[in-house]
């Protein structure tokens, strides 16, 4: 029995000289020290042994196998380090590579301008004053003194509500009558900013969404002059301080007279291309002087009050601005697009 236990521990000690990976490493441990191998069989055989043989056998048993697991142990240990060595060699880490830096987020180019525009008109003495997108007809047509029916509504495509005389506004002149009814008969000096939506064909000009910003002024002496100086004054801060400005007679229904801001073309100078449709101009806002009608929709006196309003679409001024030629990519989402921003 003696020699059968050095025969085992000789051949488990040759084989594990062999063994050069886990796998084969696990296979040898259930070979050589498992509950079927032939050193376990000796233990089990140990009870039919004389008496006297007994202990020599059981101990010789028991050194075999604590001398096999322990190499078992340093071989299992040896191949974690080489496995650690090649890891290490091979998954080299440069840690002197520059780190990849995040890209932070920007503000949307509409929001960037309007809030533009917020500080120029604070700065001239205008509050930001916010109204809701979703109006009443009345609001939004009727006491801007566009009755039922008025042909000028043409002018507004116009989303409806399910509610009957619920729409989604138009413009931001809605605004006025809800300032003026808050403010009567104080002066007023206020922006209306927020989105519009008008049932449009869209094109590379046209949206069916879209902001504007009202601007309103009422008090006892305001004249269109306040208005032509107001508007210049903002399209030099806002462009260049020498772009050229023009006022042309025009019509909206709740101002009178009225008129349209233009600027003079950036790509061509005023001479004609197609940006401009070859008149040398654009067009970056309505405005005029408050109907009576409207300013006594709102509570004040036509005999004492007068004001002027005013309404820009801040996309379309910084398309003028950055030189983008469709006004599709503001809502487009597009990554390239925005982050040029
Ligand atoms: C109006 O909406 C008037 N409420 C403006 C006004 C206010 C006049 C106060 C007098 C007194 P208009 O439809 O022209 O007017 O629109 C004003 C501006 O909004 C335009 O100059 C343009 O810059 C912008 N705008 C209008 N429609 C669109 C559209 N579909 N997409 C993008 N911008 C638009």
């Amino acid at each position: 029995m003696l020699e059968e236990l050095e025969k085992i521990e000789h051949g488990a000690l040759e084989t594990l000289s062999r063994v050069g990976d886990d796998a084969a490493l696990e296979a040898w441990r259930v070979t050589t020290l498992g509950r079927s191998s032939p050193l376990m069989q000796v233990f089990d055989r140990l009870g039919s042994l004389a008496k006297e043989e007994r202990p020599l056998i059981g101990r010789r048993a028991n050194e075999v196998k604590r001398n096999l697991e322990s190499r078992l142990a340093e071989l299992s240990e040896a191949l974690r380090t080489q496995a650690l060595a090649r890891a290490l060699q091979t998954e080299r880490l440069d840690i002197t590579l520059p780190g990849r830096s995040l890209a932070p987020g920007r503000l949307h180019p509409s929001t960037q301008i309007l809030r533009r525009i917020y500080a120029i008109f604070a700065e001239m003495g205008f509050q930001v004053y916010r109204s809701r997108e979703v109006e009443s007809d009345e609001n939004n047509f009727e006491l801007l003194n566009m009755p039922q029916h008025h042909p000028a509504r043409d002018m507004w495509d116009t989303f409806h509500t399910l509610a009957p005389g619920v729409l989604l506004r138009t413009h931001t002149s809605p605004g006025q009558i809800l300032v003026m009814r808050e403010q009567a008969p104080n002066p007023i000096r206020v922006i209306l900013p927020g989105m519009c939506y008008r049932y449009e064909q869209i094109s590379a000009r046209k949206e069916i969404q879209f902001n504007q910003v009202e601007g309103l002024a009422v008090g006892e002496n305001i004249t269109f002059g306040d208005l032509k100086g107001t508007l210049t004054d903002f399209a030099r801060r806002m462009f260049t301080p020498d772009v050229r400005t023009r006022f042309r007679a025009s019509h909206f229904p709740f101002t009178e007279p009225s008129a349209e801001m233009d600027i003079e073309c950036f790509l061509c100078q005023g001479k004609g291309c197609n940006v401009c449709s070859g008149t040398g101009w654009l067009e970056i806002l309505g405005c005029g002087m408050v109907h009576p009608t409207v300013l006594r929709n709102g509570g004040y006196d036509p005999e004492r009050f007068t004001g002027y309003a005013f309404g820009m679409g801040p996309e379309r001024i910084a398309m003028l601005r950055y030189r983008i030629d469709d006004i599709r990519y503001f809502w487009a989402n597009d990554i390239r697009f925005l982050e040029q921003f």
